[in-house]
């Protein structure tokens, strides 16, 4: 089994400094939260920048600024966003691609997502493929429903994306998939042999899924983007403070946890 990659989600688009005040939203704070995660174990992050208001942002500008600010620090795996919120449009939502990042998310279809609708057309997510391709930049396809794993199969078949492809099953947002185990195990059934996977469960999901994974051969992904508590009722001191946990976790289950240029090869990132 390979070593284990804990990527860890810092903000999200969607948390606030009231659900959880320790949520990092400035390019300073992003970075140092980047930087406290990799010693804790992480080594990629996935960003999504917020404005000087806190609010998301897809500006190029503002990943540039926190891109360098977490390179300055520490040699994690910057993956931004192309998501963003669900308002942002398509041309916003790709403009961190622009700073050729090492990887970066690709969604891979339409879902609820909560009271709200994430919009991934398929012409849509052609597009983002083939610019993701252009540059160099590998995509995590994001998988918030079954369907999704086709979509992501068409984008290969059409040469847009290349294998050994790399899955991120996001799985308990309200509107889409839930979080239960047997979800968890039928998507890992579902993708080519050779594809790498890691798993977002989100909120109450997080933690038992993340477990699964690293039984399963799975990486995991873990933080504020996706849950804000470190146990019910109790919000997590920090994204690093989730993090350690499944370091520890992975370690007493015999399971080491990859650095950032041991998740580089696993990943087969250039
Ligand atoms: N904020 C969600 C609407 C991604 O980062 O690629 C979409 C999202 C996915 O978070
Ligand atoms: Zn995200």
């Amino acid at each position: 089994m390979d070593k284990l990659i804990i990527t860890a989600a810092l903000t999200g688009a969607e948390v606030t400094r009231k659900e959880q005040p320790n949520l990092p939203l400035t390019p300073d704070e992003i970075a140092h939260a980047a930087y406290e995660a990799y010693l804790a174990g992480a080594s990629m992050v996935h960003v999504h920048a917020r404005d000087s208001e806190g609010n998301p942002t897809q500006d190029y500008e503002v990943y540039k600024e926190i891109k360098e600010k977490i390179e300055a620090k520490c040699p994690i795996i910057f993956q931004p966003s192309t998501g963003g919120a669900v308002w942002h449009s398509p041309e916003e939502r790709l403009q961190p691609v622009d700073l050729k990042p090492e990887m970066a998310t690709l969604s891979c279809g339409t879902c609820n997502f909560g009271p709200d609708v994430f919009m991934n057309s398929e012409e849509y997510m052609e597009k983002f493929a083939a610019k993701m391709k252009e540059l160099g930049v590998k995509p995590e396809l994001e998988i918030f429903e079954r369907g999704m794993i086709n979509n992501g199969l068409k984008l290969l078949k059409k040469g847009l994306i290349d294998m050994p492809l790399h899955f991120d099953f996001v799985l308990g947002v309200p509107g889409a998939m839930t979080g239960e185990l047997r979800d968890l195990l039928y998507l890992v059934e579902s993708i080519p042999a050779g594809s790498t996977w890691t798993v977002a469960g989100i909120g109450r999901f997080e933690l038992p899924l993340a477990v699964a994974a690293i039984t399963l051969g799975g990486h995991v992904r873990v933080g504020f983007e996706d849950n804000v508590y470190y146990s019910k009722g109790v919000l997590a001191k920090s994204n690093a403070e989730l993090v350690e946990r499944i370091a520890r976790i992975s370690k007493e289950l015999g399971r080491e946890v990859a650095t950032p240029d041991e998740a580089r090869k696993i990943l087969s990132l250039k």
